[in-house]
């Protein structure tokens, strides 16, 4: 075992994973990158069961440390919509101008606190050996007046950060990184990735109880 793979065939989030983990000393690769092309059904009702589906799918195909992510946009207003549907909402090839713009349009007429929304990350791990972990990080936000900015993807443009001022697309990417649910997630599970590999290396995990 010498690499990660990201089970993951968003380039959006690949973009973000690879820079939070770059400094980890074990490439970090796309399942595209590994050669594997699942068939992955993401048929679970939370970003735990989806995140882990995608996981076990690909730790099935690989010898590999296998980590996915599954996350999405939480809108208060419409019930927590679009949720862990996210990707799916509205259908998987409508673009994310036309997904923006509609959920501007059904929060039109609503302002400050009723425009609540957070994105949720949750990050599963699955070693070699089988074992699993998981993560799960938020950032709180509102609905912005309209899109803005050209970082990110998905809903970025129209996730507003009052504090700021600004929508998580017209941060850098080291600054969204940094605050991100993404981010955070993803540091929340480095010390577990980290325990592992330094167990491979010294070879504890095998050693009997003295
Ligand atoms: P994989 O399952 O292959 O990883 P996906 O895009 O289908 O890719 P999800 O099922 O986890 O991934 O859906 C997450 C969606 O939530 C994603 O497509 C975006 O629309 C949205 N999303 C998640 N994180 C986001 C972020 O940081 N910025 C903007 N939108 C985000």
């Amino acid at each position: 075992m010498n690499r990660i793979v990201f089970a993951t065939g968003n380039e959006g989030k690949m973009r973000e994973v690879r820079e939070i983990l770059g400094d980890l000393g074990i490439p970090v690769v796309s399942m595209k990158e590994a050669g594997l092309h699942p068939d992955i059904q993401e048929n679970g009702s939370t970003f735990e069961e989806n995140a882990l589906i995608k996981a076990l799918t690909v730790h099935s195909l690989c010898q590999d440390i296998v980590l996915a992510d599954d996350s999405g946009l939480e809108v208060d207003y419409l019930g927590k919509q679009p949720g862990v549907h996210s990707a799916r909402w509205m259908g998987e090839d409508t673009s994310y101008e036309i997904k923006n713009q509609e959920i501007l349009r059904r929060l039109s007429g609503t302002s400050g606190e009723d425009r609540s929304a957070r994105f949720v990350c949750v990050i599963a791990a699955v070693f070699p050996d089988g074992t699993t972990a998981e993560t799960r990080a938020v950032i709180e936000g509102q609905i912005a007046d309209a899109p803005r900015g050209e970082g990110g993807f998905g809903y970025d443009p129209i996730f507003l950060l009052p504090d700021r001022g600004l929508t998580t697309a017209e941060l850098s990417a080291e600054e969204k990184n940094e605050i991100s649910h993404r981010g955070k997630a993803l540091r929340q599970m480095r010390p577990t990735i980290e325990g592992w590999l330094r167990e491979e290396k010294t070879g504890v995990r095998w050693k009997l109880p003295e």
